[in-house]
């Protein structure tokens, strides 16, 4: 099979759809690098808004050296949010529309102004935020045993699936977000913790640098967008039957049901 940016495109999607993994495209089509994976990503964007989806944000992925060493890949990157990814509070985890969840916690920003790179900094990116949430993500891989490289990654999304943000919504200067810490509870026990600085330092930067790599493709982030600075800790699993809960200390708690 040759694949090629509408091909990769289709499959992603009839992937996520059919609830079906596959292996990486990198295996087959070597050159799948990052700047091609972007254009996969667009794509799939423009179908899912075709179909009726509405872009209410920007997710970043593998902003944490947790996230980079367990996943094998060390740029972070930017994807998509629609508002088909809102996991409304109390819903259980749905699995009937995901092939192998997992749940991260992330720091969340809500924007108050439009940020445009190029050369955002940490602080401008701060200074455009309205409301900071604890959230959590629902990441799922369309590749097998999520294993893939970089381009692969970027072209699905960065393994999108759904998210959930927690009951506290603060202005960003009333919380010092590189030492806000979460704990990550599965079952009953405490199994993963980390802080703010774990996202790049402080995750305005994860902030700024979405802002900056959007400017190289004529793109900005939008007044009302949320974002999701990416995962704090190694994401767990969350089958059927698990109960998992983040835990921050100024911004509430985030639960799933397994389902
Ligand atoms: O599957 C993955 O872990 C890649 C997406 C990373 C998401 C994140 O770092 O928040
Ligand atoms: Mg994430």
């Amino acid at each position: 099979m040759s694949w090629d940016i509408d091909s990769v495109a289709t499959e992603l999607l009839a992937c996520e759809a059919e609830r079906r993994d596959r292996v990486k495209f990198t295996d087959e089509w070597p050159e799948l690098d990052v700047e091609t994976g972007y254009k996969i990503q667009d794509e799939t964007l423009r179908r899912r808004l075709e179909r009726g989806e509405k872009l209410i944000g920007v997710k970043l992925g593998l902003t944490s050296r947790a996230k980079q060493e367990r996943m094998g890949v060390k740029t972070p990157f930017v994807a998509w949010l629609t508002d088909a990814m809102i996991l409304p509070a109390d819903l259980p985890v749905p699995q009937d529309k995901l092939i192998h969840p997992r749940i991260e916690p992330e720091l969340v920003f809500i924007m108050g102004d439009r940020l445009e790179g190029p050369g955002v900094t940490g602080a401008q990116a701060l200074a455009a935020v309205s409301h900071v949430l604890g959230g959590a993500e629902i990441i799922d891989s369309r590749y097998r045993d999520f294993k893939f490289l970089a381009g692969d990654v970027v072209a699905d999304n960065a393994s999108s699936g759904a998210y959930m943000t927690g009951p506290v919504a603060l202005p960003p200067e009333s919380v010092d977000l590189s030492t806000e810490a979460v704990l990550v509870e599965v079952d009953g026990a405490i199994v993963d913790s980390a802080t703010g600085a774990s996202i790049m330092g402080h995750p305005a930067e994860a902030l700024a640098l979405a802002a900056n790599d959007l400017a190289k493709r004529g793109l900005a982030i939008e007044a009302g967008w949320v974002i999701l600075t990416g995962g704090m800790t190694d994401a767990v699993f969350a089958p059927p039957g698990s109960s998992v809960a983040c835990h921050f200390t100024s911004l509430g708690s985030v639960f799933f049901n397994g389902g």
